[in-house]
C-alpha cells in the first residue's frame, strides 16, 4: 500500500513538472574556428583527431554543412536562435539576442533552443563559450561575453590564461599584433595543463553529467530527473594556438603542406573576398606558415582529446543510450587556401562546417557519410524533434530537422534547398549560396563570383562573367533573391 501511495505520488509529481524521464539527453558540443579540413573524418590523414573520428564511426558525418556567418558571434546567435542572420539583425559579434528581442516587433518573444528546451521540461545548462565571447580577451577575464541569460538554468564561465598561459610565446605573423587574429602559439609545459579553457571546460562538463546521473535524485535541486541540454563550449583551435608540449611536439613543421594555389588567383576575386590574404593581413613567410599550420594541428588534437574526456564520461556514467552527441564548429576557417587566413571569407572553407550527430535510435547507420546540403538554422528543429518537441516548434524558425536524414543518409527524400551564408554589417550585406553544384556570391559593390564545384572544387576560376553559364547565373540570382526575401522576413 505504502508502495503503491509513493508510487502515485512519483507519478503526479511528474506530471505536475511535465519531466518525462525517457527524453533524451542532448550534448552539443562547440569548437571554435575548427575547419572541417582540419579533422581526420573528413579526409585530412596528417591531423590526429582519434576521439572526434571515434564519434563519426559511431554517429553520421554530414559532408555539406554550411554555417550562416563566418564569424563566431553571428553564427552562433544564428544556430541558437534557428534564425538567419538577417533576421536577428545579428550580423557581426557585438549583439545579443537579448537585443534582438527588445528591438524585434515580431520575435520579441521568440526562444532560443536552450529557452524552448528548458520551457518544455529540460535543464539546459553551457559550459563557457556558446554564444559570443572573444578569444583571448574574453576567456582571460571570464566573461559571459553576448550570452543569453534566457537559454540556461545554468551557465558556466572559464577563466583561463590564454596569451598569458606559462609558455614559450611566439607571433608567427609579423603584421599582426591583435591577439583575437594574430597567429600566436604558445607551447604550454605539459604538467600545466590543467590550467587549459578547454581542460577546466571538459571537467566542468563532465561534473555537470555526473550530478545529473549518479546524484540525479539525493542532491539535484535544479529539475530533479529532468533530462539536461548541455552546451559545450570549446575554444580551440581559435586564435591563440596554446598546447602542452606533447601536442606541439606531434607535428613537425616540415611535414605541413601548404595548400597550392594559382599565382594569379586574386584577379577574378572582389576586393571584399580578398580580405583574409595572407600578403596583406598576416605577412607570414613561408616557414612562419607551415608552423601556424602546425600549431594548429596540435590545437585541435589538444581540443579532440577533451571531446575523448566527455565521451569517455557518457559511456562511464551509462547514459549513451540515451544521449544525443552533436559536434559542431561555429564556422570554418581558411588555412591557406587562395593564400588566405581565418575568417570572415565567402571561400567554400570558410563557410563549410563540420557537423557530426551520434543519435542512439540510428546505430544501423553509423559511419555514414551525408551528402545532402544542410546548414546551422537547421540544428534548432533537429534538438526540438530529438526532444519529440517537433510539433511545438516555434513557427519563426527558419531550418528544417535533419532527423529524416538519420533515417535514411542517402538523403533520396531530402529536398535539396541552397545553403545560404552572410558577412558583412547590417548596412552592407555580402551574401553567398552554395547549392548541389554551384557557389554564388554577390557583394554590395555589384561584383558576383561563381565557381563551378563539378569542375573547380577549388574556386580557382570565377564563372560569373563567363557567357556559357550565363543562364546559371540567372537561376542562382533568382535562388538567392528567394532565400534572402525569407532572411529578410
Ligand atoms: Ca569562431
Amino acid at each position: 500500500m505504502r508502495a503503491l501511495l509513493f508510487n502515485l505520488i512519483v507519478i503526479s509529481l511528474s506530471a505536475l513538472s511535465g519531466y518525462t524521464a525517457d527524453k533524451p539527453n542532448i550534448l552539443f558540443i562547440v569548437a571554435d574556428d575548427l575547419s572541417a579540413e582540419a579533422l581526420g573524418v573528413y579526409g585530412n590523414s596528417l591531423v590526429k583527431t582519434p576521439y572526434i573520428d571515434r564519434l563519426a564511426r559511431e554517429g553520421v558525418t554530414f559532408e555539406r554543412a554550411y554555417c550562416q556567418y563566418p564569424v563566431c558571434g553571428a553564427s552562433r546567435a544564428s544556430f541558437m536562435s534557428g534564425l538567419y542572420p538577417e533576421t536577428t539583425g545579428f550580423l557581426g559579434n557585438n549583439y545579443t539576442l537579448g537585443s534582438y528581442r527588445a528591438m524585434s516587433p515580431v520575435h520579441s518573444d521568440h526562444p532560443s533552443i536552450g529557452g524552448f528546451l528548458r520551457r518544455n521540461g529540460y535543464v539546459s545548462a553551457r559550459v563557457s563559450k556558446i554564444y559570443h565571447m572573444g578569444v583571448p580577451g574574453g576567456i582571460e577575464a571570464g566573461e559571459s561575453g553576448g550570452d543569453d541569460p534566457d537559454s540556461w538554468d545554468l551557465a558556466f564561465n572559464v577563466w583561463a590564461p590564454e596569451t598569458g598561459s606559462v609558455g614559450e610565446f611566439r607571433n608567427l605573423s609579423p603584421a599582426r599584433s591583435h591577439w583575437g587574429s594574430a597567429f600566436v602559439k604558445i607551447t604550454v609545459p605539459d604538467d600545466l595543463s590543467v590550467t587549459q579553457a578547454d581542460e577546466i571546460t571538459a571537467t566542468q562538463a563532465i561534473s555537470i553529467l555526473e550530478t545529473r546521473t549518479l546524484h540525479r535524485n539525493e542532491t539535484n535541486r535544479m529539475k530533479p530527473g529532468a533530462p539536461i541540454f548541455l552546451g559545450i563550449g570549446l575554444v580551440r583551435p581559435h586564435v591563440p594556438l596554446v598546447a602542452p608540449k606533447r601536442y606541439m611536439d606531434m607535428y613537425d613543421p616540415a611535414d605541413i603542406e601548404l595548400p597550392w594555389y594559382p599565382e594569379n588567383d586574386f584577379d577574378d576575386v572582389p576586393k571584399l573576398n580578398q580580405n583574409k590574404g595572407n600578403s596583406t593581413q598576416y605577412k607570414m613567410n613561408e616557414a612562419q606558415a607551415k608552423e601556424s599550420l602546425a600549431a594548429y594541428y596540435a590545437s585541435v588534437t589538444y581540443m579532440d582529446a577533451q571531446v575523448g574526456r566527455i565521451l569517455d564520461a557518457v559511456d562511464r556514467l551509462g547514459i549513451a543510450e540515451n544521449t544525443h552527441i552533436v559536434f559542431i564548429s561555429d564556422h570554418g576557417w581558411l588555412l591557406g587556401e587562395h593564400g588566405s587566413w581565418q575568417k570572415p571569407s565567402l571561400f567554400e572553407p570558410a563557410c563549410r562546417v563540420p557537423l557530426i550527430i551520434r543519435s542512439p535510435g540510428y546505430k544501423k547507420n553509423a559511419g555514414k557519410k551525408i551528402t545532402a546540403l544542410t546548414e546551422f538554422v537547421d540544428l534548432y528543429p533537429t534538438f526540438a524533434e530529438f526532444a519529440g518537441l517537433e510539433d511545438t516548434v516555434p513557427e519563426a524558425v527558419q531550418g528544417r530537422s535533419l532527423v529524416p536524414l538519420l533515417h535514411d543518409p542517402s538523403g533520396r527524400d531530402w529536398e535539396s534547398k541552397p545553403a545560404y551564408s552572410v558577412m558583412g554589417n547590417k548596412r552592407a550585406v555580402q551574401r553567398s549560396i552554395r547549392t548541389e553544384r554551384y557557389r554564388y556570391s554577390r557583394y554590395t559593390t555589384g561584383e558576383e563570383e561563381l565557381y563551378d564545384h563539378d569542375n573547380d572544387p577549388e574556386e580557382f576560376t570565377n564563372q560569373a562573367g563567363n557567357p556559357e553559364y550565363a543562364s546559371t547565373l540567372r537561376t542562382l540570382r533568382n535562388q538567392m533573391e528567394e532565400i534572402q526575401a525569407k532572411a529578410n522576413r
